[in-house]
């Protein structure tokens, strides 16, 4: 496939005012008639009217009631010239729902018509000049079997309905807001709604919905709770109001994302809508919350202000999950009340900056390494990744951290006044958040937007008895990239705390300031080099550095290990203290990895210990916290990447923090769990989660006590996330109870689609705890022929391949071999039905040249099988081809 490169942007020469779409639904021959009235663009060059259209039918097209005089076919569009300033351009196609297997574009799920079109699915239902900056005005009516599909919803205001002949009746809806062509969204299906009426902060009543099959409807009131929520905050935080008098979210089960923002009418995997104490775990339901709230940001931050073109992507994405996270905590602090809001806040921060350590970290650092604005790609599916996303936030967070919130707020104001309605670029959104602080010099901090790769700070400090100073030098570098040798130093807030010997934060005061201040402090690193000099520090500190991770950087400071026991018992911020463990845990097992025979330190359990039963803790926090690091962080720190060696690190890890912590852990389990009604509430959650926690370990380690209460919990059960845990526990030992808890999981949930992916996924994550286990990857085949799984489903593939190839590299990099063989014929298997999900899959082995030289030559042969198979689809060629290159 072509590379599109950012540079070659250019305005259309003719876009589009309105659309009047048109519907006949049916399975195997929907019937499209789409009237758009095309304008010419003043501020474009001269040129034909451009529509892109892809798996269609055409069955007519005329300019002005005639056929066109000219048309051409054109890089995959179709070329059209026309006179005047103004036609009326209609085309007429047919397209296959049911045959579309791809999940873009229109596409039936159980007997239901749903669209998905972000980013390029429009063109997949009718010709247009498909691209974010067209923004038009919509009407579109639906026309449907009345029997099949009672409910038709699409964007906008419903304003008209009625009946057809042969059983059929229509719907028309207007949508008031110009918008481009990736937020249409129609839904065509047999569904029912919770409703709910609201008032908008100007006292306008609104209605939202949530309309889900009829069995579900027991499990949206989280849903609907977390949208009224959303919206109160979006009105407190930034002043921005619902702009319609309807708000509708669809839930569908086969979906590839897990949710879109389509203007009115937010289409969601059913994944991040459904929940029911007896079918979703604490973090499924923290996962409701914060999905509905990102797609409702959306409303402002996407499409009240779109992108210009795709590779501005991180304008809107990066933003709304700045905005989510920031939602997220303000939720669980109010719901922690003031005593416990600072630690459920760090909690929260701690979760996404795990996320972005696991999946980002290592995307920038391999072949698919892209600035947050990437420059160039081949298939902009490939483009919705953890850079876009997560280190797009913690770019916006740090211009956060730059402005204050006041400047920041001042800054998003002026952005809504500039750009409402229209499609623009990041350097829009950086220059008016300049503007609105007095024109803060933004200059360098661009270079987040333009340079790839994580930057690495070096950290020294230097404490002088004689003067009682302490001299900081950090060191930036960023290591080159593909396509980006050469890095320039960029903007790095490093929020810094000293600490001292009694554990407490020394007040800090640089050089020529006439009085300490705060404890922490952030100090702007802009140069390759930097030294900040402190003085007034009567001891010698223990430095703690990038505090509540100031910027998506890899820190490296030379610690041994007291001083990480140190941290771990007092670094004043949480998350801090989190990543001291974190650091501690990842240098044994490095450590263990390194020498088969070497053991757990003594000190290493002992720092655990003390922070275990540091009972002023949150337990959510110390559920955090003694959390070892996850896998494919710590493959990513190691040089050349082991898994076999680091799984048998994390075993014996988990063994020796079970078996010596035991009635530490056996303690905490008596005294955290609950009794009474399960209620989602972040702090019984983090009860939850330490005592799951706690079971694992004695599970691993083989603890009999332990496994007894993991089986009676399993049975006694009265929620998902107790219930699930005790089995995670189970399945994650050796006890001969594993196959009977699985299967008896399996029969109380058999019927439930998105309870099932559950098990799946436990099974194909499962470490080898005794020599006689089964492999993973035997399991994961027998289950591929398991009824209740299909490989069309991408939730079921992400739970069963997705956490095989992602979540469990011991087993999938089996030294035989065998697990890159199935990974070939899965993506091939896939790659003919869905690519995107393909693509997904095809990313488990990019960062293959970090491994062992035995696993690359067993690799490499598989990733030039699948580049050469017939017909593989421009989204896998892209991550394949890069992966080779
Ligand atoms: N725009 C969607 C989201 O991130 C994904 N297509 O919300
Ligand atoms: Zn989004």
């Amino acid at each position: 496939a072509p590379t599109i490169q950012r540079a070659d942007y250019r305005p259309l020469s003719w876009t589009v005012e309105t659309v009047d779409l048109h519907f006949r639904l049916d399975a195997e021959a929907t019937l499209v008639t789409n009237r758009m009235r095309c304008v010419r663009n003043r501020d474009a060059a001269e040129g034909p009217i451009r529509l892109w259209g892809e798996a269609l039918e055409r069955v007519s097209l005329t300019v002005d009631g005639a056929a066109p005089t000219a048309v051409r076919e054109a890089d995959g569009a179709l070329e059209i010239d026309a006179s005047g300033d103004a036609v009326l351009v209609e085309v007429v196609t047919r397209v296959n729902p049911r045959a579309n297997t791809t999940l873009s574009g229109l596409y039936l799920s159980n007997g239901g018509f749903f669209t998905q079109c972000e980013a390029e699915g429009f063109r997949r239902i009718t010709c247009f000049p498909d691209r974010p900056d067209v923004m038009a005005r919509y009407t579109v009516t639906l026309e449907a079997d009345r029997a099949a599909c009672p409910v038709l919803l699409s964007n906008g205001n419903l304003v008209e309905e009625g009946l057809l002949p042969e059983g059929r009746h229509y719907a028309k809806w207007e949508d008031p807001f110009p918008k481009p062509s990736y937020l249409f969204a129609l839904v065509a299906a047999k569904l029912v709604a919770l409703e709910r009426r609201v008032t908008t902060m100007s006292g306008r009543e609104v209605l939202l919905q949530v309309w889900v099959e009829a069995g579900n409807l027991d499990r949206v009131e989280h849903a609907m709770d977390s949208l009224v929520h959303s919206m109160r905050w979006d009105e407190e935080s930034f002043g921005l109001e619902l702009d319609l008098d309807r708000f509708m979210i669809v839930a569908v089960a086969d979906f590839n994302m897990g949710a879109m923002e389509n203007k009115g009418l937010n289409i969601f995997n059913t994944k991040f809508i459904l929940a029911k104490p007896d079918t979703a775990t604490d973090l499924d339901y923290e996962n409701v919350e914060s999905v509905v709230a990102h797609e409702y940001f959306h409303n402002w931050t996407g499409n009240r202000v779109t992108c210009r073109d795709w590779f501005q992507l991180t304008l809107k994405e990066g933003l709304t999950v700045f905005r989510d996270q920031q939602f997220s905590a303000d939720m669980l602090a109010r719901a922690a009340g003031p005593e416990g809001a600072a630690s459920a806040r760090a909690v929260k921060r701690i979760d996404d900056v795990r996320v972005l350590r696991a999946a980002q970290f290592p995307e920038d650092g391999g072949p698919m390494a892209h600035p947050i604005r990437p420059d160039s790609y081949q298939e902009i599916n490939n483009f919705y990744t953890a850079t876009v996303y997560e280190k797009g936030a913690e770019v916006i967070r740090m211009l956060h951290t730059l402005l204050g919130q006041e400047g920041f707020r001042n800054g998003m104001d002026l952005y809504f006044s500039y750009f409402d309605g229209q499609a623009v670029t990041c350097d829009d959104f950086v220059e008016v958040m300049s503007e609105a602080n007095n024109g803060f010099d933004l200059d360098q901090f661009m270079r987040w937007y333009e340079q790839a790769g994580t930057p690495r700070v070096k950290a020294s400090g230097v404490w002088n008895a004689a003067d009682g100073s302490y001299t900081l030098t950090l060191a930036q570098s960023t290591p080159a990239t593909p396509g980006q040798h050469v890095k320039q130093p960029l903007v790095i807030p490093v929020a810094v705390g000293l600490i001292g010997a009694d554990g407490r934060d020394v007040a800090l005061r640089l050089e020529g300031e006439a009085q300490a201040g705060a404890c922490t402090r952030v100090l702007k690193l802009t140069e390759d080099v930097q030294v900040f000099r402190f003085v007034g520090v009567s001891a010698e500190p223990v430095p703690s550095l990038l505090r509540g991770f100031s910027a998506p950087v890899i820190l490296e400071l030379d610690e041994d290990d007291a001083r990480l026991a140190f941290r771990m018992a007092h670094d004043a911020d949480p998350c801090n203290r989190w990543d001291a463990a974190q650091r501690y845990a990842e240098r044994v097992a490095l450590a263990l990895a390194a020498d088969p025979a070497a053991v757990v330190p003594e000190a290493f359990v002992a720092a655990f210990r003390t922070l275990l039963n540091d009972g002023a803790l949150d337990p959510a926090f110390r559920a955090q916290a003694l959390a070892l690091p996850g896998e494919a962080y710590l493959l990513e720190r190691m040089s050349p990447a082991d898994p076999a060696a680091l799984r048998s690190a994390l075993v014996r890890m988990m063994r020796a923090l079970g078996a010596t912590l035991a009635a530490d852990w056996l303690e905490v389990v008596e005294r955290l769990q609950l009794a009474g009604a399960y209620r989602y509430h972040p702090g019984d959650a983090g009860r939850r989660a330490l005592v799951n926690l706690a079971l694992r370990y004695l599970a691993a380690a083989g603890m009999a006590d332990g496994l007894a209460l993991a089986e009676a919990r399993f049975a006694d059960a009265t929620n998902m996330t107790e219930r699930f845990g005790a089995l995670a526990a189970l399945v994650q030992s050796t006890s001969p109870a594993r196959a009977a808890a699985l299967q008896a999981f399996h029969d109380r949930h058999r019927d439930d689609a998105l309870v099932l992916d559950k098990w799946f996924a436990l099974q194909a994550g499962a470490w080898r705890w005794g020599d006689a286990a089964e492999p993973a990857l035997a399991r994961v085949r027998v289950l591929l022929s398991d009824p209740a799984f299909s490989l069309s489903n991408p939730n079921k593939v992400y739970a069963l391949l997705g956490t095989f190839f992602r979540a469990n590299p011991g087993e999938f990099h089996a030294a035989d071999g065998s697990g890159h063989a199935f990974w070939v014929e899965q993506v091939i298997a896939l790659d003919a039905r869905n690519p995107q999900v393909a693509a997904r899959m095809a990313r488990a082995l990019e960062n293959w040249r970090h491994f062992t030289p035995a696993l690359q030559a067993s690799i490499r042969p598989q990733l030039e099988r699948v580049l050469a198979a017939p017909g593989l689809s421009a989204d896998v060629a892209e991550i394949v081809g890069k992966a080779l290159g």
